[in-house]
């Protein structure tokens, strides 16, 4: 099977990269990746020779015509994936997101080449702290931020395509996701590398917003599982019950640091911040058999944190600029 990832240079899809080489050996994969402030090619170092990099942009209409008609399967990556920008400058949010979608969908209708496309929990928008109720795929549409508004938007192009064009293609909604060579913008990568350096935590307004906290390698099991066995034109949500409020995800941290429980500073909290998401994922789970693996919270976190201290040349470029950044921001 030829198979195109976009964004395989990215935090999820270089993981889905590194999964595929490693479990499935009969799958040649070629990764387009614009390599923007969020792509890193040593990303897919380990892999370097069973795969093919090309750096271009999922909104180069020649570019992605001539890839995808090389290929039998897209799983569509690329994104701008970071809310706090997408404040600052929604602008390649919009290119990348939607332009970027609208770019592959034409492609894949013409080439008759099978979509799958990735998204996130957030095009829900948020759920009231505290109650039972959680997203399934039949939640409405509410996204609150310019990030999660486009990729609503690029999962509406999907829908049309599939039904209008007859494009086949499945869209996945994940959580928040967490695992080696997450940009140390994130969240937990941020507090890691901070913490390595001595710096204290810092927590958006109170800390009790809530996150559903997934390991990267479940996130990516799903999406094979949704690749081998789901319905053309079905969405999955995936989420491994991983529901933490960041006061608390901060806490662990501290304790896997040896530090003081009290030890991090409330900084700004993020306009519009998204209270809760949790994920009901019973379709995929009974549809699909799909079950995680990765479901001790604390320990792939320590094991995150272990990665982070081995691989700090991976890193420590990004970290001075990404931290300028914050505190401009007063975070
Ligand atoms: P990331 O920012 O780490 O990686 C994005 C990758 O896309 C980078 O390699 C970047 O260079 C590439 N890219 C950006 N613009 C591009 C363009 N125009 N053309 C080609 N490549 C481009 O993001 P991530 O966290 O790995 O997220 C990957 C996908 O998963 C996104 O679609 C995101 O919306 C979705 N998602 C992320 C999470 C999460 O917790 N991180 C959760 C659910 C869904
Ligand atoms: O320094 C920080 N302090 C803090 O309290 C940062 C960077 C974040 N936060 C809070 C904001 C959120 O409540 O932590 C939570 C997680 O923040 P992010 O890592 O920025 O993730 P989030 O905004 O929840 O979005 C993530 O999950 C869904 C990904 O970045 C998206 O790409 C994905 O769609």
């Amino acid at each position: 099977m030829r198979l195109l990832v976009t964004g395989g240079a990215g935090f999820i899809g270089s993981n889905f990269v590194h999964q595929t080489v490693r479990d499935r050996p009969d799958v040649q994969v070629t990764v387009l990746d614009a390599l923007t402030y969020a792509g890193d090619r040593t990303s897919l170092a380990p892999v370097a020779d069973k795969v093919t990099l090309v750096e271009g942009s999922v909104t180069d209409a020649p570019l992605v015509d001539e890839l995808v008609a090389a290929s039998d399967l897209v799983v569509h990556f690329a994104a701008e994936s970071h809310n706090d920008n997408s404040l600052n400058d929604p602008s390649p949010f919009v290119q990348t997101n939607l332009v970027g979608t609208f770019t592959l969908l034409e492609a894949v209708r013409k080439h008759g080449v099978r979509y799958h496309h990735i998204s996130t929990d957030e095009v829900y928008g948020d759920l009231p702290l505290d109650t039972p109720e959680r997203f399934t795929a039949e939640t409405p549409y509410n996204p609150s931020s310019p990030y999660s508004s486009t990729k609503a938007g690029s999962d509406l192009l999907v829908r049309a395509w599939a039904r209008s064009f007859g494009i086949e293609a499945t869209i996945s909604n994940c959580s928040n996701n967490y695992g080696p060579y997450q940009h140390i913008e994130k969240f937990i990568p941020r507090q890691v590398t901070n913490l390595i350096d001595g710096i204290r935590p810092r927590l958006y307004g109170a800390g009790l917003n809530v996150r559903d906290w997934i390991h990267v390698e479940d996130h990516n099991s799903a999406v094979w599982a949704i690749i081998d066995k789901g319905r053309s034109g079905e969405t999955y949500l995936i989420g491994a019950d991983g529901e933490k409020n960041n006061l608390e995800v901060v806490r662990t941290l501290l304790e896997i640091f040896g530090r003081d429980a009290e030890d991090f500073d409330h900084v700004a909290d993020r306009p519009g911040h998204d209270l809760r998401y949790a994920i009901d994922a019973t379709k995929l789970r009974e549809e699909l058999g799909w079950t995680p693996l990765y479901t001790d919270f604390r320990s792939g976190l320590e094991a995150t944190v272990d990665w982070y201290r081995a691989n700090e040349d991976w890193w420590r470029p990004a970290k001075a600029a990404t931290e300028a950044k914050y505190a401009a921001a007063g975070q």
